[in-house]
């Protein structure tokens, strides 16, 4: 086992990193910008290492000054976290040449995930269910439009590079899919200097469902069951819970099984998630596949009992999965709220000084934040501030238990998303579970001629 970790990240996830390497006996470094100085993880960290000013190119993203504090303080391996560097092969190769561990799989499975057209042709090939579209990226409007016609309107473009949404535009007839090439292309182009493109057919409205699983350097590949993340705005989740509400246990075995087959055949190991999309008949058609821990990992946690950041520091120092697919059960139902620093209506950001911050504990509550009373939140990072988790008997219970926490949660200084969380958990279609990507768009903002931005619907 690692005797010291260096956590390459901050804010809540830097903290989780920590907690799970306290409960192992594992040291700590935390490395941190010139604006987090007095973040609690780098409080709760044994060692700790500034790597440079605020601006996340400077620090976070900072490959050198990251591998510079793992040598300076000796630590064997390196947590990546969510965000920033998680899915940089990059990182992942120096750690290698360097003798430092990347917690997270091999950097050519994240090479292979990062590029969305390769990946779908692996996963087709290993067996996942497809949405039908071009074999590849598309290289010419021609070639686009055949694609096009084949599989029917509406086509998606998506950026080969892409993920997040960037670089994605809907084409409904043949006489704009040429417009929409060429803007997807120089979309993606400027976001990600690719800019390559490929083409799906477009779903309506589907439901966003991804499976969690663990694959070990031993060949033992397990998955923890799914999360449905369809409440979203601007590719952006906001509440994510598992179970779906749209599976039943015989789906999960199902799907569950057929993910881990797709996971063995490109010998995926550490933690990963396989985002799928599924439509208006239960029928599932693979996404794409993140190579790294997700912000909503909790919710998988609560209803299987797993420590999924414990088992990927397990599995990265070669450690065998501690337990087998038949012993995973779920039980329950957890729910996870994403508390964001903004105005609950018009979404923007709000940083600044909490002067009073209580959230309650109690059955079935976890909180997991860097939030404290007279903290900053900082406006150079994510507005993300907590991530309000319950779990509960059945999701009645679960939706009536964040109910409560949200309503007795104290937060003053700045403005925060809790008021909209409580909107959208009352609302009659996520009572009854009637979730879809779409399900944001009623509250959808638009500035009329005051300039004052107001509400719609
Ligand atoms: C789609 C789709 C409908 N049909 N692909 C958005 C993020 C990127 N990873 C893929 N996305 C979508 N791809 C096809 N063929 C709808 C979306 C989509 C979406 C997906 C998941 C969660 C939220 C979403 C919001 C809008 C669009």
């Amino acid at each position: 086992m690692f005797k010291k970790i260096l956590i390459a990240n901050r804010g809540e996830i830097a903290l989780r990193v920590i907690v799970a390497c306290r409960e192992l006996g594992i040291k700590t470094v935390a490395v941190y910008s010139e604006a987090d100085e007095n973040s609690l993880h780098v409080r709760f960290a044994d060692e700790d290492v500034c790597i440079g000013p605020p601006r996340s190119v400077d620090s976070y993203l900072n490959v050198p000054a990251i591998i510079s504090a793992a040598e300076i303080t000796g630590a064997d391996a390196i947590h990546p976290g969510y965000g920033f560097l998680s899915e940089s092969a990059y990182l992942a190769e120096v750690c290698e040449a360097c003798h430092i561990r990347f917690i997270g799989p091999d950097p050519n499975v994240i090479k292979l995930m990062g590029d969305k057209a390769r990946a779908r042709r692996a996963m087709k090939k290993a067996g996942l269910p497809m949405l039908p579209g071009s074999d590849g990226p598309v290289e010419s409007e021609e070639k686009a439009l055949k694609v096009a016609k084949d599989i029917g309107y509406p086509v998606i473009i998506k950026a080969v590079a892409g993920g997040g949404g960037r670089g994605m535009r809907v084409v409904r007839q043949p006489g704009d899919l040429g417009t929409s090439l060429r803007t997807a292309t120089r979309e993606a182009e400027a976001a990600f200097g690719v800019g390559d493109v490929y083409i799906e057919k477009y779903l309506e409205n589907p439901r966003h469902i991804e499976f969690q699983v663990l694959g070990d350097h031993h060949g033992n590949v397990v998955h923890l069951g799914e999360r449905e993340c369809s409440i979203q705005r601007r590719h952006q989740k906001l509440i994510e819970e598992s179970p779906s509400p749209a599976l039943t246990d015989k789906v999960r075995r199902k799907m569950g099984g057929i993910v881990v087959d797709a996971a063995r055949a490109v010998q995926y190991t550490n933690a990963g998630t396989f985002e799928f999309l599924m439509d208006h008949e239960g029928k599932f058609y693979f996404m794409e596949a993140n190579t790294r821990l997700q912000v909503e990992h909790p919710v998988t946690e609560m209803v299987t009992g797993v420590d999924i950041v414990k088992e990927q520091i397990r599995i990265a120092a070669g450690e065998r999965l501690s337990f087998k697919q038949s012993e995973v059960t779920f039980t329950g139902h957890s729910i996870e709220c994403r508390v964001n620093a903004e105005d609950p209506v018009t979404f923007t950001p709000s940083p600044g000084v909490i002067h009073a911050w209580s959230v309650p504990g109690g059955p079935g509550v976890r909180v997991d934040t860097f939030a404290h009373a007279e903290c900053t939140v900082s406006p150079y990072y994510d507005s993300m501030i907590a991530k309000v988790i319950v779990h509960g008997r059945d999701r009645q219970e679960a939706i009536a238990r964040m109910r409560r926490t949200l309503e007795m949660s104290v937060v003053e200084g700045i403005k925060t998303s809790i008021p909209l969380h409580l909107r959208i958990i009352a609302e009659p279609d996520f009572v009854a579970g009637k979730l879809g990507t779409g399900f944001m768009d009623r509250y959808a903002v638009t500035a009329p001629a005051t300039g004052k931005l107001a509400e719609t619907a």
